[in-house]
């Protein structure tokens, strides 16, 4: 192929924060990809604090965008979805994975975090969830989502090795053959790792990163990026949950310690050029 892989990234864009599509486009093109932007919303802020948000749904743009795609015959090796504005969105981001069977399908299941659900996501589009992360790949839940997915009540107690385990499994028996949960801490001492599961090779991983005291808004879209940047270059999944934990840890070090407010998000300009190295990665851990 004598072009850059193409994803559709369907997301919602906003203007201040460092999230969603304003982290996903700079990391993808920094590995060479071509996103094309589905944006579902278009936000001033992200949601995470910064007082009242204007918002405007776009909705009523995901289905023309896909017909006018299809009228020119577009290819894409990836559609991957992330926060939605709307439960319809649910449905029409159904239609774009029915629309590129071939594609790799990518569901970052965005709901919340820190046991709590963002606030403009509804118990509808918690429930119907689950229809896209059936027809996913890949999912990439943080430790709330992850929960939120499995009908469980959220819990900070560090999760046992059998306990990781057997949620990644139930998690791809929802569909998925790649899962992978980000930010969880482990009983066996680890504060924060991200663990993963590929079903095809019946295998667990887990990669444990530095703790920072200090949250983020825009980092699970950070890693769920590189993640997919990484596999779309052909990584085995180990390899890439390191390449995107390692990503994660040096945006989120590098932001803590200019001491920035934490509302803004990491300082993914400082880091982004360490995107364009593709080392193999090995310090991931069986899990
Ligand atoms: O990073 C997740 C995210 C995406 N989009 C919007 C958000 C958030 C988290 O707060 O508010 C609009």
């Amino acid at each position: 192929m004598n072009r850059p892989l193409r994803i559709a990234a369907i997301h919602d864009l906003s203007g201040f924060g460092r999230c969603s599509l304003t982290v996903i486009l700079p990391v993808l093109s920094a590995m060479g990809m071509q996103v094309c932007p589905v944006p579902t919303a278009v936000l001033s802020t992200h949601t995470g604090g910064m007082g009242e948000v204007v918002m405007r749904d776009l909705t009523d743009f995901l289905e023309p965008a896909l017909d006018h795609y299809r009228r020119l015959e577009l290819a894409f090796e990836c559609i991957y979805t992330g926060f939605l504005g709307s439960p319809e969105q649910i449905s029409h981001c159904l239609d774009y994975f029915r629309s590129y069977p071939q594609a790799l399908a990518v569901v970052d299941p965005v709901m919340g975090d820190h046991g709590k659900s963002y606030r403009t996501v509804t118990g509808e589009m918690r429930g119907r969830m689950r229809e896209l992360v059936a027809v996913a790949d890949l999912i990439t839940p943080n430790l709330t989502e992850a929960y939120m997915l499995l009908g469980e009540e959220y819990s900070p107690v560090p999760l046992t090795r059998a306990q990781a385990k057997s949620m990644l499994a139930r998690l791809s028996e929802l569909g998925p053959e790649q899962v992978v949960i980000t930010g969880a801490s482990l009983a066996s001492g680890e504060r924060m790792a991200n663990l993963g599961y590929d079903r095809g090779r019946s295998a667990f991983w887990y990669v444990a990163c530095d703790y920072v005291p200090v949250s983020y808004p825009g980092t699970g879209d950070l890693f769920a990026a590189v993640l997919t940047g990484a596999l779309l270059q052909d990584d085995s999944l180990p390899m890439a949950i390191n390449r995107a934990t390692r990503f994660c840890e040096l945006a989120i070090k590098t932001t803590f310690g200019y001491g920035s407010d934490p509302r803004h998000g990491v300082m993914l300009e400082r880091s982004l050029g360490a995107l364009t190295q593709r080392e193999i990665l090995s310090d991931y851990q069986l899990l």
